[in-house]
């Protein structure tokens, strides 16, 4: 395992647009594990590769208060988002220090490849639903 480097704003890589993953295989197992190193060691609930300058629909997450719920969602897809809309802070470990309010939706439901390629739905709500959108807009 190894930490990797968080870009910041305003570094130009940050806008590039992540391609889709190919195949789950050791190569990008490797990257995930290097993304929750490198999120739990910045107490981040989420992190998004194109964050640690590798171009690929990779997302690390975990909103739990143990940081003991790893979730993993790659080349994922938003299948449904609720009509209602939630107004709440957000932050972003590559604009530190800046805090503000983001309306989105209240919940989604999201289809994606774990860590082992299995196609998995998740529906979310909270601090989760917010995570999965903010990690996607990345
Ligand atoms: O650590 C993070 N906290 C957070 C809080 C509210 C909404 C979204 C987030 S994601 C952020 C980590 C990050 O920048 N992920 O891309
Ligand atoms: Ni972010």
């Amino acid at each position: 395992m190894s930490k990797l480097t968080i870009l910041r704003y305003p570094h130009p890589n940050l806008h590039k647009v992540a391609c889709a993953v190919t195949a789950v295989d050791a190569r990008v197992q490797q990257i995930v594990a290097d993304m929750f190193e490198t999120m739990y060691d910045a107490n981040g609930v989420g992190l998004a590769a194109t964050q640690v300058d590798i171009h690929e629909r990779i997302i690390v997450i975990d909103v739990s208060e143990e940081r003991d719920q790893p979730l993993v969602l790659i080349n994922p897809e938003l299948v449904w988002t609720s009509e209602e809309h939630v107004s709440n802070e957000e932050g972003c470990l590559s604009v530190p220090g800046i805090y503000d309010a983001v309306d989105r939706p209240e919940r989604v439901r999201v289809v994606a490849l774990d860590e082992h390629g299995s196609r998995r739905e998740v529906e979310a709500e909270g601090l989760l639903s917010r995570c999965i959108q903010h990690e996607m807009d990345h």
